[in-house]
């Protein structure tokens, strides 16, 4: 993984000068694929256009330990924010709000679940939801505030009190065209109102969406507008764990009627799925959450992305989850085939590549011969070698080919037994330049495990 670190500059208050040394302001990168965020735990993705940027504002999933958090239960008490242009390299921009600075949040309750940020007249507003300090000015569970800041990444100033009439989870925020924002969230059911124009207080009753299925959980209110429909997506429990579905409506606080389902529920069962959707360079994106780091712990979980499409009758198409995830490859950086686009019938499985560091990622096995792996989206740009970090069990080959299995072959790599991984070159059979799609196929009659691919 290539993390380049940067120094932030900023002049800052005491206050935020003591948060950015909490978060120390490295910023990494991660990429294309999924999960998209490789250095840490994150759920829940609200993501954001501002400018020519997508923001992404997740929770930060931790791991409880003796005297913080609640073993076996989500333990999160911080939020990071991640920006991209072109949706293959991530920056993190630090740390942006922690349970210990917001002035009416339980410090010891790490319960800095789902939320989401708006711009509003230059401002932007980041609104979360947390366990109070004073259950008796506030109540018991959750309530929701807000913070602002004149930058997206910030620095944030959360205000001192939760919002007045709000109780529950994963605030999202909504502005009509016609400059209205309204604030959702939920609490068993899915509540909604209109916000006032400071963008922190309630400016009507709060509303039970009702129309939704009474049967089952659901939460993550996530509304956006497309060619004058109101869409309500929503995590719903309707059989075992939670799917992605949404209703339409011709106004932001609906009738409501429940149209289907954006996502099913996981199938490796991660209970939870939470998502937000965008449209960024002409293109619909859907971003959720799954347990990729985790398998046997569905509460520490990583954000995903993957394409979305409309119908023509305005229905939105179900999102199937891929690895590969969104964004053009460069042919240079280090291809991650194991976040594939296909793989073959047979032969073909992935596995990490450290079981006590999962964070260091995946590796391929293909296991016989003609098991391949697809690779979509790779930009060339007058290439004309290839390397691949891998080992192989027998000595052999590796086609690297175009477009289908069987498709032109760009190159032959001579594999030489090993237990450990190295680095195996080759000339390409001509030079290659443009966007193209990859198999990487076996020639090997023993197992041969690849870490990454790359051309220079
Ligand atoms: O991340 C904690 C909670 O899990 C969120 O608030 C819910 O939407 C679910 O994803």
């Amino acid at each position: 993984m290539n993390n380049r670190i940067h120094f932030h500059k900023k002049t800052v208050s005491f206050q935020h000068a003591l948060l950015l040394l909490l978060s120390l302001w490295l910023i990494l990168t991660g990429n294309a694929q999924n999960p998209l965020i490789r250095t840490q735990f994150t759920a829940d993705p609200s993501a954001r256009v501002f400018g020519n940027r997508v923001y992404i504002f997740p929770s930060h999933d931790i791991l409880a330990t003796e005297g913080k958090g609640r073993k076996g239960w989500f333990c999160m008490e911080d939020y990071h924010v991640y920006s991209s242009e072109n949706l293959t390299e991530w920056t993190d921009h630090g740390m942006i709000i922690t349970q210990n600075n917001v002035p009416w949040v339980r410090p010891d309750s790490y319960s800095m679940w789902a939320p989401d940020c708006i711009e509003r007249n230059g401002k932007y507003y980041f609104y979360f939801p947390s366990a109070p300090a004073d259950t008796l000015a506030y109540g018991k569970g959750f309530t929701i505030g807000v913070a602002v800041a004149d930058k997206p990444e910030g620095p944030y100033t959360a205000e001192i009190t939760p919002i007045n009439g709000v109780r529950g989870i994963d605030p999202n925020v909504f502005i009509d065209k016609d400059g209205q924002a309204y604030l959702y969230w939920s609490a068993g059911n899915i509540y909604g109102a209109r916000l006032k124009e400071n963008m922190k207080e309630l400016d009507s009753e709060v509303k039970i969406l009702g129309d939704l299925p009474n049967k089952g959980l659901k939460e993550g209110p996530f509304l956006f507008e497309r060619e004058g429909v109101y869409y309500l997506t929503y995590p719903h429990v309707a059989n075992k764990t939670e799917q992605l579905e949404y209703a339409m409506a011709d106004s932001p606080l609906g009738p409501f009627k429940v149209t289907g389902v954006i996502m099913d529920e996981s199938p490796t069962g991660c209970w939870t799925n939470h998502q937000s959707i965008i449209q960024f360079n002409n293109q619909w994106y859907l971003f959720y959450h799954h347990n990729d780091y985790s398998p046997s712990f569905d509460k520490a979980r990583s954000i995903r992305a993957d394409s979305l499409f409309f119908n023509e009758d305005k229905t939105i198409r179900k999102v199937i989850p891929t690895l590969r995830g969104i964004g053009i490859t460069k042919a240079t950086e280090k291809i991650q085939l194991d976040r594939y686009s296909a793989i073959s019938p047979q032969g073909t499985a992935i596995e990490y590549l450290d079981t006590n560091n999962r964070f260091a990622g995946w590796k391929t096995v293909l296991s016989n011969p003609g098991a391949w792996i697809q690779y979509n989206s790779v930009e060339f740009k007058n290439n004309k070698t290839a390397t691949l970090h891998m080992n192989g069990e027998e000595n052999g080959f590796i086609e690297i080919r175009t477009g289908k299995p069987d498709g032109p072959l760009i190159a032959k790599m001579l594999v030489v037994k090993g237990s450990s991984m190295n680095t195996i070159n080759a000339a390409l059979r001509k030079r290659i330049s443009g966007q193209h799609n990859l198999f990487v196929v076996s020639k090997c009659n023993k197992p041969v495990y690849i870490d990454w691919l790359s051309f220079q």
